[in-house]
C-alpha cells in the first residue's frame, strides 16, 4: 500500500499536472541555461536594444495562443502566420533566437523548446540590462498551429478599461499590467504608432503632451515618417523605473503608455513605481513570470521544434 501511494506520488501525479518547473532541463541538457546566456549577452555586447526585441517578441508570442513559439513559424505558400499579421510586424530578434537553438541543437537535440528559449532569452537581456535577476520555470512546448487568425493584439490607442479586461481575460491583474507595460523602459516606437498624438496632426497640443516633445516628435516624423522615437526617453536602454517617471511628467510616447499615468485605475500604481525602483524591479520579475505561464503547453503536448521557423515534419 505505502509503495503504491510512493508511485502515485513520485510517478502517476507529476505526469498527470504536468508544469513547468524551475530547472527542467538540469538532466536533459544540461548547459541548456547557460548557452542561452552566452549567446545572449554576445549579441548584447554589440546590439543593447536586443533586449527591448526580445520583452516585445515574448509578450507577443504570450498573448496569441499563449507562449507556444508559434510566433516564430515562418510564413508558408498556404499559411500566412502570426509574425506576418499587423500588429507582429515590427516584432524583431527572431534572428537571435535562431542563434540560441542553433547551439542549443548542437549540444541536446530535440530537447529544449523554442518557447522556453524565447522566455529565458528574455530574462537574461532584462538582467544584462540593468534589470533584475531572476529564475523561471521551463518545460514549455512549442505549439502546432499558428495562425494569422489568432491575433487580436491591442493598439496604443486601447483606452485603458479595455486594455484592463484584455489583460484580465489572460488572468492578469491591472497592477501586473502596469508592471508589465514598465516594459516600454527600453525600444522605441515607430512614427505611425504615436502621430495622432502630435500637434502637426491634430492641428492643436495635446494637452497631456510636454510641449518641448511634441516639438521634437513633430520635427522627428516630419523628417523620417518611419521614424522611431525612445519609449523612455531618458534612460532608453536601462530596464528601471524611469518610465513611470517620464509618464509623469507627460513625457510618454504612445496614448497607452501616458493614459497609465492619468486613469484613475492605473495612476496609484504608476505613481508607487515611480517613487520605489526597487518595488517596480521585484514586480517586474514577477510578473514577467506570471506572463511566461499564459496558455503554455507542457508534458506530452505539442513538439520540440528543431527549427524554431518550421514544425517538425510529420508522416
Ligand atoms: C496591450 C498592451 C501593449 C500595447 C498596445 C503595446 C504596443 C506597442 C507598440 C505599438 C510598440 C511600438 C512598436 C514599433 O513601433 O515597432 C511597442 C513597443 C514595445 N513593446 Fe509594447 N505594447 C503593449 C504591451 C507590452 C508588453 C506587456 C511588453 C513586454 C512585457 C511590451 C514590450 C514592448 C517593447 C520592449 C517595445 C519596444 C520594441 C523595440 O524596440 O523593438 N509591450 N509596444
Ligand atoms: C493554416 O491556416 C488555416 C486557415 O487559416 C488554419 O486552419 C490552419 O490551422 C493553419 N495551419 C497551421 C499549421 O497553423
Ligand atoms: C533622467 O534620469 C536620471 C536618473 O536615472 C535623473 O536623475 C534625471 O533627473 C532624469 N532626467 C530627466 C530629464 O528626466
Ligand atoms: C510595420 C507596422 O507597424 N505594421 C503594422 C502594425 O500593426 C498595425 C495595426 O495592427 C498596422 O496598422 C501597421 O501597419
Amino acid at each position: 500500500m505505502k509503495q503504491i501511494s510512493i508511485i502515485i506520488f513520485f510517478f502517476i501525479l507529476p505526469l498527470a499536472f504536468a508544469d513547468l518547473e524551475l530547472g527542467f532541463y538540469a538532466s536533459s541538457c544540461r548547459k541548456a541555461e547557460s548557452i542561452v546566456k552566452q549567446v545572449v549577452q554576445k549579441r548584447f555586447n554589440r546590439d543593447k536594444s536586443i533586449t527591448a526585441a526580445l520583452l516585445r517578441m515574448h509578450f507577443h508570442d504570450c498573448f496569441v495562443r499563449g507562449c507556444d513559439a508559434s510566433l516564430l513559424i515562418d510564413s508558408t505558400k498556404n499559411n500566412i502566420s502570426e509574425k506576418d499579421t499587423g500588429a507582429n510586424d515590427s516584432v524583431r530578434g527572431y534572428d537571435l533566437i535562431d542563434d540560441v537553438k542553433e547551439a542549443i541543437e548542437a549540444a541536446c537535440p530535440s530537447t529544449v523548446s523554442c518557447a522556453d528559449i524565447v522566455a529565458l532569452a528574455t530574462r537574461d537581456a532584462v538582467a544584462l540590462s540593468g534589470g533584475p535577476k531572476y529564475n523561471i520555470p521551463t518545460g514549455r512546448r512549442d505549439g502546432l498551429i499558428a495562425n494569422r487568425d489568432d491575433v487580436d493584439l491591442p493598439g496604443p490607442n486601447i483606452p485603458i478599461g479595455a486594455l484592463s479586461q484584455f489583460f484580465a481575460a489572460k488572468g492578469i491583474t491591472t497592477e501586473e499590467m502596469v508592471t508589465l507595460l514598465g516594459a516600454h523602459t527600453v525600444g522605441v516606437a515607430h512614427c505611425g504608432f504615436f502621430a495622432s498624438r502630435l500637434s502637426s496632426v491634430r492641428g492643436k497640443p495635446d494637452p497631456t503632451m510636454d510641449p518641448a516633445l511634441d516639438t521634437k516628435l513633430v520635427k522627428l516624423c516630419k523628417s523620417n515618417s518611419d521614424g522611431a522615437a525612445f519609449l523612455d526617453q531618458n534612460t532608453s536602454f536601462t530596464v528601471d523605473n524611469e518610465f513611470y517617471k517620464q509618464i509623469l511628467l507627460k513625457r510618454g510616447i504612445m496614448q497607452i503608455d501616458q493614459q497609465l499615468a492619468l486613469d484613475k485605475s492605473t495612476s496609484t500604481f504608476v505613481s508607487n513605481f515611480a517613487s520605489n525602483g526597487d518595488k517596480f524591479v521585484k514586480s517586474f520579475a514577477t510578473a514577467m513570470i506570471k506572463m511566461g505561464k499564459v496558455g503554455v503547453l507542457v508534458g506530452n503536448e505539442g513538439e520540440i521544434r528543431k527549427n524554431c521557423r518550421v514544425f517538425n515534419k510529420r508522416n
